[in-house]
């Protein structure tokens, strides 16, 4: 049995695994749980996180409008499932000027960093090129906007629930200007959540067919997950077919006090395009994580993730069965 550093949440959304099911991740029954047009203004809602927040749970929303300009929104809920979406996107304030101008803002993550107190958002920034945007909030209604962690171009930026080392820590994949056909996942320090360093590779794509849904790129998906046995990653694999990419989800076990060391990785995905909310929309074949929920008590995780750029869902695991299912398949 592996155990999950952290809290309790015995609100988690959660539903058995059903009889008979032998993927180690499995569906709510009634995804998507945001459909495309939950705000007025959205054509679709996807690539989204989530965090416990008061007696309920907060998140933000990656909304793309009608005329396709990527945003993100700020979002309430009471049971993790039904999610009331501000309207308005968030606005962030900041000292300077020259960082607060938005060009386009995509695939948030939330990450609360208990000694900060802090919820901090992460995600990908336009500015001359897709980076990574850096904000806090304490209450999801002001949002103090940072300096982006790198130079363009970065997809991908996912923060480290606690310091590491005395150091911030992220996890991001650098890119192109465009649909980037290449993508390994690299992991940076930073003292002060300015200035980012000590970068040091983590892993990249694997070649041949050993396991090509992860041939073309990977990216970090959801904050790690700390447990006794080290820092579990769910993350992103794109293969290229004559269809265009294929997203689908995988897991890794990284070292606790260097997460750039891989202990575990699984060969065989643990989700990925299959339904018909998931194969059919804007992007077709996209099943992109984005955020957990995890109960420390029962090991239960609740995974956030776009469904074909247009939707989102969500769907359940736990602690135990990627640990095994990593144990299993070892890539
Ligand atoms: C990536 C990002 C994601 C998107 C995915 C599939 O490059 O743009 O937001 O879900 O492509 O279109």
């Amino acid at each position: 049995m592996t155990k999950i550093i952290g809290k309790a949440l015995k609100n988690i959304p959660w539903q058995d695994k059903p009889e008979g099911y032998t993927m180690p991740v499995w569906r709510y029954t009634q995804n998507p749980i945001i459909g495309r047009r939950a705000i007025p203004s959205s054509n679709s809602i996807f690539n989204s996180a989530v965090v416990p927040f008061g007696d309920g749970f907060a998140g933000v929303f990656r909304c793309d409008s009608k005329s396709i300009s990527m945003d993100i929104f700020a979002g309430f809920s009471k049971d993790g499932i039904n999610w009331e979406i501000n309207h308005e996107p968030i606005k962030f304030v900041g000292e300077d000027e020259e960082i607060l101008k938005r060009e386009y803002r995509y695939d948030p993550r939330v990450c609360y960093v208990e000694e900060d107190g802090r919820y901090y958002i992460t995600w990908c920034n336009g500015y001359h090129g897709p980076t990574i945007g850096v904000a806090y909030t304490t209450d999801f209604k002001t949002f103090h906007q940072l300096e982006n962690a790198f130079l363009p171009y970065n997809r991908n930026g996912v923060l480290f629930p606690r310091k590491i080392n005395g150091n911030y820590a992220m996890v991001s994949r650098p890119s192109d200007t465009g649909h980037t056909p290449f993508g390994d996942i690299f992991f940076s320090q930073s003292p002060d959540l300015t200035y980012w360093g000590k970068h040091r590779f983590v892993m990249g794509t694997v070649p041949g067919d050993t396991s090509a849904w992860q041939i073309t790129k990977i990216g970090p998906g959801p904050t790690p997950i700390e447990t006794d046995e080290g820092w579990l990653m769910i993350y992103h694999g794109v293969i290229n077919t004559c269809n265009g990419f294929v997203y689908r989800m995988g897991c890794v076990l990284l070292d606790i006090d260097e997460p750039w060391k891989v202990i575990m990785r699984s060969k065989d995905y643990i989700l990925g395009p299959e339904e018909l909310y998931e194969c059919v929309g804007d992007v077709p074949n996209v099943t992109f994580p984005c955020a957990t929920l995890t109960d420390a008590e029962t090991g239960r995780i609740c995974i956030y993730y776009g469904c074909a750029d247009s939707v989102t869902g969500i769907a359940f695991t736990t602690v135990d069965e990627l640990i095994n299912h990593m144990k299993n398949n070892p890539l």
